[in-house]
């Protein structure tokens, strides 16, 4: 930590929570139930409360899931050949019939746009599955697509490891066919009975000779096995898709996630499991985010022995307010799930509407910028890849990312090597207002500001950054909360120095990196180079 920083600390009494030194420790041991879970006590005063929440830290996976950034859904299955978004389970198994299936194709596209992870529905709402599963005939196995022999989770697996491309899968917990089929397991109230997991199949041994043995009914045997066939044989996986909608209910069927949980943690303990434990809905599917993204959210009762996760839509979710009230506090970074199509599957090419490389972009400054993970949709035709619109957006996105955030324009200046070297390990307090003088005048648009949050958690809830242009400070931002990683986002200014303030915190504020960057494709921009021509 830089002493000079840490010397000329003076907080802002009002504003500040005064902690007696770094504060970063939680008051009581018994609270802290993992390392980003921690129990609020009925005699906890507000400050305890705060001093609890910057305690509050993410998991090591859940780091690298936010260090991903950005990252893909692909929705594919019958929906696509049929125009629904939700099909019903009745759905013909010749109606998935790809006739270019090209996953090489998807994953170049996704990964030239600066995504990290695909995520793959390998079964929708509509049961029918993608993969060569042992334990149903509903899915390619059935389908007169490459004689019944074809496999679209594995030929996906593929591609991510031919490109270093991450892979995540979406196995619906909601599952139409199985529910409305005659020999359907979902909600067929069978009674829970001692079963081994995974339930062996003549003829088609495992090679991972891990074996479970859980007491469950069958639809949660059936998603057992379907989750080991995954996990076991077209891996490695990195994160579990959780979904929480329910098309339709029966028998009261219910979800063990104990004993998912149990499967899911000893096949593949640092899986991302999203939904549950690890990385939570933003709230809303249309790219929207909120003003302030705090990933130390409120629950009512032990994260840890939920069944279901509320959906959590509130636009505040995280404020101190909502910290006072709760009666936990869980590390859960938010997943901006979006479509770049009107709908999760493709439709058509004529009238189906697809994102602007402005939209897709705005969503990843806000959403990347606004410490959240962003999850794009990008949906297959019915060739089996993607359509050229889909394309061109994706590769403009990516262009604009690495042009605009690839490099600071800020390296050399005159400030604390810990904001400029891009570790998120080092770090200064800026008790006070932290000036930053530039080499020469640089020309920007666009600030970031980083807290160390596997140190010492989310702290800042106010800041403002201001620019020093012909020997005068202009405001040229002010916002919220940082966390991993704000970007804001204002006029070009040209300046010599900026100078940032942190106006609020729960604790004494610590920055890990700053940097600064121009994009050259705002609206001031192309109207000026449209005027221009
Ligand atoms: C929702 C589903 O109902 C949608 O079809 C889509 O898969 C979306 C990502 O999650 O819950």
């Amino acid at each position: 930590m830089n002493k000079l920083f840490r010397s000329i600390a003076v907080m802002f009494p009002a504003l500040l929570i005064m902690s007696g030194g770094c504060g970063s420790s939680v008051s009581s041991d018994v609270a802290t139930i993992s390392e980003n879970t921690v129990r609020i006590d009925s005699l906890d005063t507000h400050d305890d409360i705060l001093r609890k929440a910057v305690g509050v830290l993410p998991l090591p996976r859940q780091l690298e899931a936010m260090d991903r950034e950005f990252i893909a859904f692909i929705h594919f299955g019958p929906n696509t050949f049929t125009g629904r978004e939700w099909g019903n389970g009745l759905e013909d198994a010749d109606s998935f019939a790809p006739v270019g299936l090209d996953t090489d194709q998807m994953v170049r596209t996704l990964k030239d746009a600066g995504m990290k992870m695909v995520i793959f529905t390998v079964k929708h709402h509509d049961g029918y599955v993608l993969w060569q599963s042992r334990y149903t005939d509903h899915g390619v196995m059935s389908s007169k697509w490459l004689d019944g022999k074809g496999d679209v989770l594995r030929s996906l697996s593929e591609s991510c490891k031919k490109y270093g491309m991450e892979l995540g899968i979406y196995l619906s917990p909601a599952d139409l066919y199985q529910m409305e089929s005659p020999e359907g397991l979902y909600g067929n109230l069978s009674r829970k009975t001692l079963r081994t997991i995974p339930r062996p199949v003549e003829g088609r041994p495992f090679e991972n000779k891990t074996t479970f043995e859980f007491v469950v009914d069958d639809y949660n045997e059936y998603y057992l096995n379907q989750l080991f066939e995954i996990l076991t044989e077209y891996g490695p996986i990195s994160e579990v898709w959780l979904d929480g909608a329910h098309p339709k209910r029966k028998g009261g069927q219910t979800y063990d996630y104990s004993a998912w949980k149990k499967l899911i943690r000893t096949l593949v303990p640092d899986v991302v499991v999203f939904g549950r434990e690890d990385t939570r809905w933003c709230g809303n599917e249309a790219g929207g985010t909120r003003e302030s993204e705090f990933n130390v959210v409120p629950y009512q009762a032990n994260p840890d022995t939920l069944n279901h996760f509320d959906d959590m839509t509130d636009d505040d979710l995280a404020s101190r307010e909502k910290l006072y009230a709760a009666r936990y506090l869980h590390y859960q970074p938010a997943e901006t799930d979006v479509s770049i199509r009107n709908g999760w599957f493709y439709r058509n090419d004529d009238e189906q509407s697809v994102r602007s490389a402005d939209n897709v972009f705005d969503i990843y400054e806000r959403s990347v910028g606004g410490n959240s993970i962003l999850l794009l949709n990008v949906p297959p035709n019915k060739q089996g890849r993607f359509s050229q619109r889909d394309s061109l957006v994706l590769s403009e996105v990516g262009r604009r990312i690495r042009d605009t955030y690839s490099e600071s324009l800020i390296l050399n200046s005159k400030a604390p090597r810990e904001l400029l070297d891009r570790n998120p390990d080092t770090y200064v307090e800026v008790g006070s207002p932290l000036v930053i003088r530039f080499d020469s005048p640089v020309t920007f648009n666009r600030f970031e500001l980083r807290e160390p949050v596997g140190i010492s958690g989310e702290r800042v809830e106010r800041h403002t950054v201001e620019a020093l242009v012909n020997g005068e400070w202009q405001p040229v931002a002010e916002s919220s909360n940082i966390g991993r990683r704000r970007i804001l986002r204002f006029p070009t200014v040209t300046a010599d120095a900026v100078r940032i303030t942190i106006n609020e915190s729960r604790d004494t504020p610590n920055i890990s990196d700053v940097a600064a960057y121009l994009y050259k494709n705002t609206s001031e921009n192309m109207e000026k180079s449209a005027a221009e021509k």
